[in-house]
């Protein structure tokens, strides 16, 4: 599995595995051996308008790994040092966030369907929802 990191607090782009024939492609995804932590829980995101800006906002704790599985979309990162943006279109690599980075997401194309495998249950209390809250705990932890 290729790995292309991002200077974003450990971010990084994985290719997972894909098996092409004529009936078309198949990736398929197995806990630890492509994801990095143990899978809690899956999500997506659809019919977002393509003006919608999603995402604004860090975890304290949470890890996910992000997939465009139709279509494409921007995702913004930054963990207070770097910044980064990735547009995720290619539903064979996914986008991995690490704990403690901020995300932010847009210019998503018509019927894009964004994926989430997330290493643990949703939690509101895990949030920093408030973008100069997050750069002081950021700021704070790396003293
Ligand atoms: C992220 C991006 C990619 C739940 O009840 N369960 C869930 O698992 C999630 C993810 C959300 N919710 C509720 C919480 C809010 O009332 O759904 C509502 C919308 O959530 P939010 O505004 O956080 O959605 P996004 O698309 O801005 O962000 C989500 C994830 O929260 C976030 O971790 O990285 O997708």
């Amino acid at each position: 599995m290729a790995i292309h990191n991002l200077e974003v607090n450990g971010a990084y782009l994985l290719d997972l595995p894909v098996v092409s024939d004529p009936r078309g492609d198949l990736t398929f995804i197995e806990n630890q051996q492509h994801i990095p932590f143990d899978i809690a829980r899956v999500y997506y995101l659809y019919n977002v308008p393509v003006d919608a800006q999603r995402g604004g906002h860090a975890h304290r704790d949470l890890q996910q790994v992000i997939f465009a599985l139709s279509g494409s979309f921007r995702v913004l990162l930054d963990d207070g040092q770097h910044k980064t943006e990735v547009t995720l279109r290619n539903p064979g690599i996914g986008l991995y966030i690490n704990r403690m980075v901020w995300r932010e997401m847009d210019f998503f194309s018509q019927g894009a369907v964004c994926m989430v495998i997330a290493s643990n249950p949703y939690d509101e209390s895990d949030y920093y929802r408030n973008y100069e809250e997050f750069i002081e705990a950021s700021h704070a932890s790396k003293k």
